[in-house]
Order: structure tokens, then C-alpha cells, then sequence
């Protein structure tokens, strides 16, 4: 049995290529509803749809978990399809409780960086309100940087164009911590590293995620069984042509 890593797009990649570093003994089904993304300016009801619907196709391939690769799909979606499934789901959401507890150290502030749809959910508010006792997060809505990756432009004139445009006014050397709140983030790592002082740490929940993955199939008795083989699935549909699964390929290795 495999295991199901979901993203609107290709942020989800970020995850998958954490998990086979750590699990490599699984073999794998990367799952992008390339039909609908971006996700992050969509209501929250058509998310929540595009989620069940996929989970769906997902569940079929005899899978052993659904990791929802997407803070934005975890944040709309994933009590629901808990209800739905007996195999476990796994979600991911902005980093903020080590955010806050290294950026206090600091004396600094935290950075919190999502799509909308994220950082307007209650779940993200929440989180926030329950962690944040000196009022030092803020968060910046980036949805320009999900488009650039979907249409792979992460070449430095546009990232910079986009990046100078959406940091400007903001004092960068306030915050202790930026926070990649959005799967699609990571591949924009090094970039946003040049903007922000060298003390500013960068933390995305990836790895984490990855070492919860190990965690619940280690507990179930699940571990294994496979030998790290990937299929790629688009919205419903396998990805067969060569020219797109070496685009996935390339990808991966751009997070290498
Ligand atoms: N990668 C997704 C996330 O982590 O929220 C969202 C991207 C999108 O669809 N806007």
C-alpha cells in the first residue's frame, strides 16, 4: 500500500521529497489538482469540495494515509475527511509555535507568510491566539509566489520583481522568524533568504510533517513495504507523458 501526498499544485512536492529522504521504503502517489489551483483565493466551500473529491479518487488507490501536503486543504478540509476515513490524514500548518518560542528569545517578531484562505481561517486564528501571548506575529498574504511556481518562473527577475513589490515597507530586521506557511514557499527559500538579515530564521513544516508520517505508520505497524516508486496523479488523472513526469523529476531535484 501506498502512500497519498496532496497539493493544490507542485508545493506539495516539498513535502514528498521529505518524506522519501526519511521513508524511503514507501512507495508513493503525489497527488496535484492542477485543475483548481491556486487554492488560496478560492472560497472555502469550493476547497473544501475539490479536497473531498480528490480524497476520494485517493482513497480508490489503496492507500495506507492522505497527507494533505497544504496548509490551505488542511486548514478547510481535514476534520472532515477524518470523519470520512479510517487510514490516517495527516496535515500540515504554519509553524508557529517554534516561530514564537525562538523569535521571543530574540526580542524579535514573527513572520508568518500563507495563502489568504489560510491565514483567514479560524483554525490559523486560533493557533495564533493560543500561542501568541506578546502579540509578535504578523502574517503577509503571498499568493503571487504560488503562481510563479505554478508556472515555473523561479528565475530571479520575476521572484525579485514580485518580492520587492510585496516586502516593501515592511522592516525586515524586526523578525526573529519567517514562517513558510505554504508548501509551494520552500522553492522560493534562497531568494527570500536574501531579503531578510542573516539572523532571521527560515522554518517551513515539511520535515515536520515527514517525521509525523514516520511516527503514525511506526505506531500502526505500517512501516515499509515498498521501494520508493512514484506515480504522479493530476487532478483525478495519472500523469503518463514523459515530458511532464521529468517536469515533476526536475522539480524534485531543484529541492535537492
Ligand atoms: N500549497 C498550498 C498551501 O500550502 O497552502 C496552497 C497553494 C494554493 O493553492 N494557493
Amino acid at each position: 500500500m501506498k502512500i497519498a501526498i496532496f497539493d493544490s499544485g507542485i508545493g506539495g512536492l516539498t513535502v514528498l521529497h521529505e518524506a522519501m529522504k526519511l521513508l524511503p521504503d514507501e512507495d508513493y502517489l503525489f497527488y496535484a489538482d492542477t485543475r483548481h489551483v491556486p487554492y488560496g483565493e478560492k472560497s472555502k466551500e469550493e476547497v473544501k469540495q475539490y479536497v473531498l473529491e480528490a480524497a476520494e479518487y485517493m482513497a480508490e488507490q489503496h492507500v495506507k494515509a492522505i497527507v494533505l501536503a497544504c496548509n490551505t486543504a488542511t486548514s478547510i478540509a481535514v476534520n472532515e475527511l477524518r470523519q470520512r476515513y479510517t487510514f490516517p490524514i495527516l496535515g500540515i500548518e504554519p509553524a508557529v509555535k517554534p516561530a514564537v518560542q525562538n523569535s521571543t528569545i530574540k526580542h524579535k517578531k514573527v513572520l508568518v507568510m500563507a495563502t489568504r484562505l489560510t491565514l483567514n481561517e479560524e483554525k490559523f486564528h486560533n493557533l495564533v491566539k493560543s500561542i501568541d501571548k506578546y502579540d509578535i506575529v504578523e502574517s503577509l498574504p503571498m499568493p503571487g509566489l504560488v503562481e510563479l511556481a505554478e508556472k515555473r518562473q523561479f528565475d530571479d527577475e520575476h521572484v525579485t520583481q514580485y518580492l520587492n513589490q510585496a516586502l516593501a515597507g515592511y522592516r525586515l530586521d524586526e523578525y526573529g522568524t519567517l514562517v513558510l506557511g505554504c508548501t509551494h514557499f520552500p522553492f522560493f527559500r534562497d531568494q527570500l533568504r536574501r531579503y531578510f538579515p542573516q539572523e532571521v530564521d527560515i522554518i517551513d513544516g515539511s520535515n515536520g510533517t515527514a517525521r509525523h508520517l514516520r511516527h503514525v505508520l511506526e505506531e500502526r505497524g505500517e512501516l515499509g513495504g515498498g521501494n520508493g516508486q512514484l506515480e504522479f496523479v493530476r487532478s483525478s488523472e495519472r500523469v503518463e507523458s514523459a515530458e511532464e513526469l521529468a517536469d515533476y523529476h526536475r522539480l524534485l531535484d531543484r529541492l535537492s
